[in-house]
């Protein structure tokens, strides 16, 4: 500013017209005409003198025409140059800078002066081009080491990796083209403001900067940072990384590092030795997890987090409940025992199992919650299962920004590179409403999956490369130095807690042993295991430093080893006196109070007073309160208003109950969320829970969301597209909390099987394994209408396939017959018809008092179709889910008359029924809805069929035999009808007469018992023959199909 305004005077003396003739090409005035035309040549390459510029040049050359003193070096230098006849382009300098310099940076003359023996550039002498150009290559060398250093970087313990330097030396690949001779060393280089290996220097000889950048980027820590999009960020990075000395550690917390590196090194030993054979996924040669992952839970903890949600998968796994998570050693001790469990389940293997654990944090002095997820053999298929669950315990604390409650993941190298999932769960670290502000992920790179090496198992430099996607800085450390693993830590806990983005830390490490204690390692990597057979533990090489740094004695160092084999094997006696182990203990998600003082086998009402039903109906089908601003499509309002006329003739159709179902819940307390693929609208656009401003860009109103004062909060979101990982996401966060309705909706029921892996071993599976329950509903689009392979099918003989309760065996019959067979399944398998059984069926997953998984098959056409409307009668108070809807029609009235008795589920229902209606034989066929298909209703069935003594039983599906519920049913009506055959023969025998008529047909021999056995009813099967593909593609086959089905089911 200050020379600006004196240009400004200067320029109002008059001599700019000389200026800017020569500037612009016009005749020159004499006076200046001998310079002008000597400049003319040299300016024209400028390209800083164009138009806009020209005026400020002029008044600039004015200036230094006057006094060469008045302007800046550079421009002194420049006209000095030009006017002594520079070639074209050579006289450039780069134009002042009329900003106050930043704090890191000085004036370029400033250095000049001390740049022993160069030419100066002050005022009067020409520039030299060398200078400009040296301290720009030295610019460059400081982001190339910024950028590529970690290429570089000492990062194997081994040394065996290679990080793919495209054939170049190290040298060239930081330093590129630029070369220095040694008399340039001691030259001083001013520093640009991005970087801070100055400290509070300003600028540095260049052999200090060379070495700082070495020590900072490419001794054992080697950093990726500099894709990440913002310059603070960027920054923030190297103010932590670049200073000298940033990694020194004082002498407790070389001690601290030494007590815990000890401890995870003997836990190992101790197994060892223990169980030599035991398959363990030890940790030799990544001993340093442990103390790293203490240290991101001290910085953490130190920085506002109260509780840390873990997911890991086997290698290290007992070491890290053990020293990090401070589990009873005897009770993972007891896991090698080969014990029985007290409690039901079927149980995990003990390099799975989760636990929660509350303790104080010695370091911090403060109370912390540590949770690690149980988890399937599936490599990382734990990760979104942890954000979910993270992100649910941030949702229940109000913790909006994640300041109380992180995940930490850690993966192996292989895993890590090679799973799907890990980018499906990086892509929702930033969605709002799957964000857990910040995951701190840790691999164990032991630079080997299994047998595999890394050239083998990923096409990228790093196993890490995914992390890049989300802008993630990740940090690469050399495992066997402690105390460059620390600083990683610390660096990478404050990002979170700054950013609440996610990190890596990726611990170069190897594995001492083979994938586990039995394989032997030198069968594949025979090289890899020299070297590793030559390479000290870790603990050695660091007791070794701190003795001779004066930190530790030798005794000390054994002192500590000693004591804590002492603990270990106290353990291991105390270990010895358990008889039974309890799965119990192993629980991640305990849910206290919820359980207790509970009839575990006595169910709440579903059905919901009317005066509820309307308010809810009404809100659901109203714009918001201050509609007048808030304008929505037309098409909407239509359909507001056809939902607001349901609600004055007391029906609804699929998503008004729906609505019923959440807002009921809602009101009572109980969380709502509901999440997968376009939600909010609702794929086939009838749900409409989020209404948009057509004018203003991010207005949006949520009836469901505000419809009492003090209602639980309502969640409805459009997920990514993803399957795997939003599922996994939405399990974990439906173990949290048991006062939850948590649902996720298929995009079509097709996609569920992208996601299978969730599905099988944390779903169906999950109470089994670890004691967690989970009350997870999934919305399965399913249903054969006409649209080929892909669309139609929810796969549901699958999940009827994985439904535990034994197809021979038919529970006895008691008064809590439904919820003692809902307490032993394993999930509940649905396919209902009519909207008010899809209202209470959800109702019902809270009004249980424990929580089941819950499959249910959705409609498509029958979202809109007239007849699938139920009425609030079916929903008000004193009503329940129907487990089987019989029927209720003609055929009902006269049931000795029937023929046929179809038992079927879901919507070919109304196709039946319409096929009846047009075939006139309402009076000869019954149809029987199961809308629970399991656990199967044979109490119901069994009342059902006992109707309709005459009537041959079949069972209608659409889907193709080998698919749907037919090959589930069928072997549980077998038990059926065998199980009454048995009883009739008993009967029989005494003369009962009420046998006829429960199995009809009364030509059963009336004398012998025996032979009454061999004619039990059976049922048989009516729908679409086997296929390989769920549907055809071909709309003319499609109806062909469906018009065989139809016309097989009115054959008497
Ligand atoms: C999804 C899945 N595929 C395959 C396996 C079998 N498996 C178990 S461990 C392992 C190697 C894992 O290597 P890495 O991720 O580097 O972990 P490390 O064992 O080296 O610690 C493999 C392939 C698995 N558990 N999960
Ligand atoms: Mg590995």
């Amino acid at each position: 500013m200050h020379r600006a305004r004196i240009v400004f005077n200067i320029s109002k003396s008059g001599q700019s017209e000389r200026f800017a003739s020569w500037l612009l090409n016009k005749p020159q005035t004499a006076a200046v005409s001998v310079n002008a035309n000597r400049l003319k040549s040299s300016t024209a390459a400028e390209p800083f003198l164009n138009g806009s510029s020209s005026a400020y040049v002029e008044t600039m050359y004015n200036a230094w025409l006057a006094d060469p003193n008045s302007v800046h070096a550079s421009w002194d230098a420049f006209f000095r140059n030009a006017t002594n006849g520079a070639q074209p382009g050579a006289a450039y300098t780069p134009p002042p800078n009329l900003a106050p310099y930043n704090k890191n940076e000085v004036p370029l003359t400033s250095l000049v002066p001390s740049s022993g023996g160069m030419p100066s550039i002050s005022a009067g002498s020409p520039i030299n081009e060398k200078i400009i150009d040296d301290h720009l290559a030295v610019q460059a060398i400081i982001r190339s080491y910024q950028i590529r250093g970690h290429h570089v970087a000492k990062l194997d313990p081994l040394e065996i990796a290679n990080y793919d330097l495209g054939g170049k030396s190290p040298t060239e690949v930081i330093h590129n083209s630029y070369r220095f001779d040694e008399a340039d060393m001691d030259r001083v280089f001013k520093l640009p403001s991005t970087t801070f290996i100055g400290e509070k220097e300003k600028a540095l000889p260049l052999r200090e900067i060379l070495n700082r950048l070495e020590q900072a980027y490419c001794n054992n820590i080697g950093i990726e940072f500099m894709f990440i999009n913002s310059l603070e960020q960027c920054n923030w990075i190297r103010q932590r990384m670049e200073p000298p000395n940033v990694t020194k550690m004082n002498a407790d917390q070389k001690r601290l590092i030494l007590a815990r590196l000890t401890r995870s090194t003997g836990f190992e030993n101790f197994l060892a030795k223990k169980w030599s054979s035991e398959k363990r996924f030890g940790l030799e040669g990544c001993e340093i997890l442990i103390p790293a992952m203490k240290q991101v839970i001290d910085v953490s903890t130190k920085l506002g987090v109260e509780s840390i949600i873990m997911g890991m998968p086997h290698r290290g796994r007992l070491n890290v409940l053990a020293n990090v998570c401070r589990k009873p050693l005897h009770q993972l001790f007891t896991q090698f025992a080969g014990l029985e469990a007290e409690d039901d389940g079927s149980g995990d293997v003990k390099y799975h199992l989760g636990t929660y654990i509350e303790r104080l944090n010695r370091v911090t002095n403060k109370n912390i919650r540590l949770a690690v997820c149980a988890n399937p053999s599936h490599l990382e298929a734990v990760d979104p299962v942890v954000q979910g669950k993270t992100r649910a315990e941030q949702f229940y604390r109000g913790d909006n920004e994640g300041k109380k409650v992180m995940s930490i993941l850690l993966h192996g190298d292989a895993a890590f590179a090679g799973q799907g999932v890990v980018f499906e769960t990086m892509h929702l670290s930033d969605l709002p409403a799957y964000t857990t502000h910040g995951t701190i992920h840790i691999v164990a790179n032991n630079q080997i999956g299994f047998t595999t090496d890394p050239r083998h198992s990923r096409s990228s430099a790093y196993c890490t490369d995914v992390a890049r996607v989300v802008n993630a800085p990740i940090f690469h450390v050399n495992g066997d130095n402690p105390e460059a693993v620390m600083h990683v830590c610390n660096v990478a806990a404050e990002w979170r807690a700054t950013f609440h983005k996610d990190v890596v830390i990726d611990i170069v490490s190897y594995r001492r042993n083979g994938h586990n204690e039995v394989d032997e390692p030198m069968f594949t990597q025979p090289l890899m295991y020299q070297k590793i057979r030559k390479t000290k533990p870790v603990l050695e090489k660091y007791a070794d430093q701190l003795i001779a740094e004066g930190v530790v004695t030798a005794e000390e160092v054994k002192d500590v080893k000693d004591k804590y084999e002492k603990i270990c094997e106290d353990a291991y006696n105390q270990a010895k006196q358990e008889t039974h182990i309890k799965y119990k203990d192993w629980l991640d998600s305990p849910w206290s109070g919820f359980f207790e003082g509970k009839d575990p086998l006595k169910m709440s009402a579903t059905g919901v007073v009317e005066e509820t039903l309307v308010h809810i109906g009404r809100r659901f089908s109203s714009p918001p309160p201050n509609a007048a601003e808030f304008e929505i499509h037309k098409g909407l309002l239509r359909i507001l208003k056809s939902r607001m006329e349901m609600v004055d003739n007391r029906t609804v159709d699929w998503a008004l109950a729906e609505a019923m179902a959440y807002g009921s819940l809602l009101k009572e307390g109980i969380h709502v969320r509901l999440s997968g693929e376009d939600v909010e609208r609702g794929t086939f656009s009838h749900r409409h829970h989020v209404l948009h401003h057509q004018k203003v860009d991010k207005a949006t109103y949520c009836a469901l969301a505000h419809l009492y004062p003090d209602q639980a909060p309502y969640t409805v979101c459009n997920s990514s597209l993803s399957e795997y990982g939003v599922l996994g996401f939405e399990v974990g966060y439906s173990v949290t909390n048991p006062n939850a309705l948590v649902l996720w909706e298929a995009q079509f029921g097709d996609f569920n099987n992208v996601a299978q892996c969730i599905i099988d071993q944390f779903i169906s599976s999950g109470q089994a394994k670890w004691v967690r329950q989970s009350g997870i509903v999934l919305l399965q689009p399913h249903g054969m209408e006409g649209m080929g392979p892909e669309h139609s099918s929810a796969r549901l003989e699958r999940f009827l396939q994985m439904c535990s309760d034994d197809p021979d065996y038919m529970p006895p019959e008691s008064p809590d017959y439904e919820v003692r067979q809902l307490h032993d399944c394993n999930w509940i398998v649905a396919n209902c018809s009519t909207p008010a059984s899809y209202f209470h069926i959800l109702r019902r997953q809270i009004a249980l008092p424990f929580r089941k998984p819950l499959i249910l098959m959705t409609p498509k056409s029958l979202l809109r179709h007239p007849e699938c409307k139920s009425s609030f009668d079916d929903m008000k108070e004193g009503t329940n889910f129907k487990r089987v809807i019989p029927e209720e029609g003609p055929a009902s009235e006269n049931p000795q008359n029937v023929r046929k008795l179809a038992f079927c589920s879901g919507r070919v229902y109304y196709d039946l029924l319409k096929q009846r209606r047009d075939k006139g034989l309402e009076k000869d066929i019954a149809i029987a809805r199961l809308e629970q298909i399991s656990p199967f209703p044979y109490d119901q069935v069994k009342a059902e069929i006992a109707k309709y003594p005459n009537a041959q039983l079949v069972w209608s599906q659409e889907e193709h035999k080998n698919m749907g519920s037919w090959s589930y049913i069928e072997p549980r009506f077998r038990t059926l009808l065998q199980n009454q055959k048995q009883i009739r023969a008993k009967s029989q025998s005494k003369g009962g007469s009420w046998l006829s008529q429960l199995f009809g047909r009364d030509e059963s021999p009336q004398t012998n018992a025996q032979e009454t056995e061999t004619v039990p009813r059976t049922i048989s099967y009516n729908g679409r023959a086997t296929a390989a593909s769920p549907a055809t593609g071909s709309k003319a086959a499609h109806n062909k199909e469906l018009r065989n089905l139809l016309e097989e089911f009115c054959v008497l």
